[in-house]
């Protein structure tokens, strides 16, 4: 099952609203066990990582072991059922990791599989298997995408200079790894004031993994963003939307310049655009889970509003002194509502990460 995980891992951020699930088909004729087929939910959320799998496996699945990490679907979607069609191959037996919180499947792909007369062993490493497919739970039980805050901060607790342009706080290993957690991502976003300070680009740049950019937003009411910056200059090549209140004189030429607009609403009695409706509609849109990588002020709003599931604290050698922004987190005053989880040690800097308590 653990081998099962890792390869779940690989479509994550690709499958839409589906989870990216896995699959692995095993037989052992006496010579020990071997995997005769393996599936990954595929691109887009179709086909479902056991169809894919049954199908390299052909008559060899004929009494094996179908390791998957999410309870086979029971229902009729845009493709037939999987617990149907591991029936019909004539699998021995499936163990499953994580149960579907899905109403048309929950208990009811077990139930399939059992009523076949298959050997079911539900619940193998389920905390392990949720972890890949956390955007999908957070969709299906919190109607929106899960959020996760990243911030790069200075050994002083800043994640920026005043007035300074963009400060290189962290490392290539780290940022590397930045890069991966945005390929991870259906949609990453950056207040109004980071793109003005930084002009950032906001893509995955890892070697292979360029098409894997998420999609950008700017949170930017007034549209006050110039349209020289990289965000809008890229937008033909990797998506950009600015999230905007009403129509702002600028939204034509934005257009004209292959951004997407989305129009928000107004946090009642101010002139901030309302986080939780926003994120309602990119769930709407698809959107399973989003990256917040600041500044500081869109980060605390999101803090604020109770919006933030995981955190990412990148803590660098460099100290930026006085003249600094403040970071509106920092590992000694994490509040008590996320735990710590791993850390990791790349090269010079200290990666943290964080999760919610609830679930
Ligand atoms: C599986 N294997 O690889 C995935 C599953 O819209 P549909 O028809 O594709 O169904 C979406 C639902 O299928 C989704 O909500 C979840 O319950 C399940 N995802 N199930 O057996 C898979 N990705
Ligand atoms: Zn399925």
């Amino acid at each position: 099952m653990a081998a099962t995980i890792r390869l779940s891992e690989r479509h994550v951020g690709l499958t839409g609203t589906n989870p990216s699930v896995g699959t692995l088909i095993v037989r052992d004729d006496g010579n020990g066990p071997v995997i005769v087929g393996r599936g990954i939910t595929a691109p887009g959320g179709r086909p479902h990582a056991e169809t894919i799998a049954l199908a390299e496996a052909g008559d060899l699945a004929i009494g094996a072991t179908a390791y998957v990490t999410l309870e086979p679907c029971a229902h009729h979607g845009r493709t037939p059922p999987c617990a149907d069609a591991l029936v019909r191959a004539g699998v021995a037996r499936v163990v499953a990791a994580a149960g579907d919180p899905d109403p048309r499947v929950s208990g009811r792909g077990h139930a399939i599989l059992r009523d076949a007369g298959i050997d079911v062993v539900p619940h193998l490493l389920a905390e392990e298997a949720r972890q890949p497919m956390s955007g999908y739970l957070a969709r299906l039980t919190k109607k929106r995408p899960e959020v996760t805050l990243k911030l790069a901060l200075s050994r002083d607790g800043m994640i920026g200079r005043r007035g300074g342009g963009q400060v290189a706080i962290t490392g290539a290993i780290a940022n590397a790894q930045t890069h991966l957690l945005r390929a991870r991502h259906g949609a990453i976003l950056v207040g109004a004031g980071t793109v003005l300070a930084d002009d950032p680009a906001l893509t995955c740049r890892l070697p292979g993994l360029e098409d894997r950019s998420p999609l950008r937003i700017v949170l930017d009411a007034g549209l006050r963003t110039k349209l020289t910056v990289q965000l809008v200059r890229t937008a033909r090549e990797t998506p950009t939307a600015f999230a905007v209140l009403g129509q702002p004189p600028a939204a034509a030429a934005f257009r004209a310049a292959g951004c997407d607009l989305v129009a928000c609403e107004a946090e009642p009695g101010t002139e901030r655009i309302a986080l939780d409706e926003l994120l309602d509609d990119l769930a709407a849109r698809g959107h399973s889970n989003l990256l917040v990588e600041g500044g500081a002020e869109t980060a605390r709003s999101f803090l604020e509003h109770g919006l933030v599931d995981r955190v990412v604290l990148v803590t660098g050698d460099m100290v930026i002194g006085p003249d600094g922004i403040a970071s509106p987190l920092t590992p000694s005053d994490m509040p008590a509502e996320f735990r710590a989880g791993r850390q990791l040690q790349l090269g010079p800097d200290l990666w943290r990460e964080y999760e919610r308590r609830t679930f």
